[in-house]
């Protein structure tokens, strides 16, 4: 198995946990290391990350996800009850699809080159989305039907591995989470659990210095 990533890919990062909760052994490739027009052959929509399994592609996280628990259920990212794990998969898409999509660096270059966008209208547009994300997850939490160590289990899993990157790309930007405790605790709680640990930015054989959010 192969995944194509960069140290920098939020999205990659969740799949990276997933692959370290599970214990399955993959091969890290960086995109930077492919040739001119390598990656668009293997993912036309050029994003990060793509989990290539004996020579099939597979794109967009959340899929990816998908085939790892279908795939390799012993140790499952989801919970068995069917209600908290719809609970669990709508926390991963407020954070896909309400957060990263809508503040991921190409939107904000877009917003800068495209828009006419100055650095402050960025930052408040990026501050507007990821504030109501990280209400929506602290509210999420709040509502939960039992007070797990994780997000919606006593395991981390399916929802963990979409807020930890989120959380960290919310602190590089400068989003102010001091408001969201459950969030926050329950990422730093994660954080030093070695399958996160080893999937962030720092721990990648690319990684080139500072991480910029994406
Ligand atoms: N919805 C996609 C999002 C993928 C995405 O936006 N990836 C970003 C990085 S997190 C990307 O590839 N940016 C271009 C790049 O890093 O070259 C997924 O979940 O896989």
């Amino acid at each position: 198995m192969k995944l194509y990533t960069r140290a920098q890919n939020s999205a990659g990062e969740r799949v990276r946990i997933a692959l370290n909760l599970k214990g399955i052994a993959y091969e890290y490739v960086a995109v930077s290391m492919l040739g001119p027009g390598e990656y668009s052959r293997i993912n036309p929509q050029e994003l990060l990350p793509a989990l290539e399994v004996d020579g099939r592609v597979i794109t967009q996280s959340a899929a990816i996800l998908d085939y790892l628990e279908v795939a390799f259920p012993e140790r499952p990212l989801l919970p068995a009850d069917p209600v908290v794990r719809a609970q669990a998969l709508a926390f991963g898409s407020v954070v896909a699809a309400e957060m990263h999509a809508l503040t991921v660096q190409r939107v904000r270059r877009f917003l800068t080159s495209e828009m006419g966008a100055g650095e402050a209208r960025v930052q408040h547009w990026v501050a507007h989305w990821l504030g109501l994300g990280f209400a929506t997850l602290e509210g999420l939490l709040a509502a939960r039907s039992a007070d797990w160590q994780f997000c919606f289990g006593d395991e981390p899993g399916w929802a963990d591995l979409f807020m930890v990157p989120q959380v960290a790309n919310g602190r590089r930007l400068g989003i102010e989470l001091g408001d969201y405790r459950r969030v926050t605790e329950i990422a730093d709680r994660c954080r030093r659990l070695e399958p996160f640990r080893l999937a962030e930015p720092q721990m990648q054989p690319d990684y080139p210095g500072e991480p910029v959010p994406r």
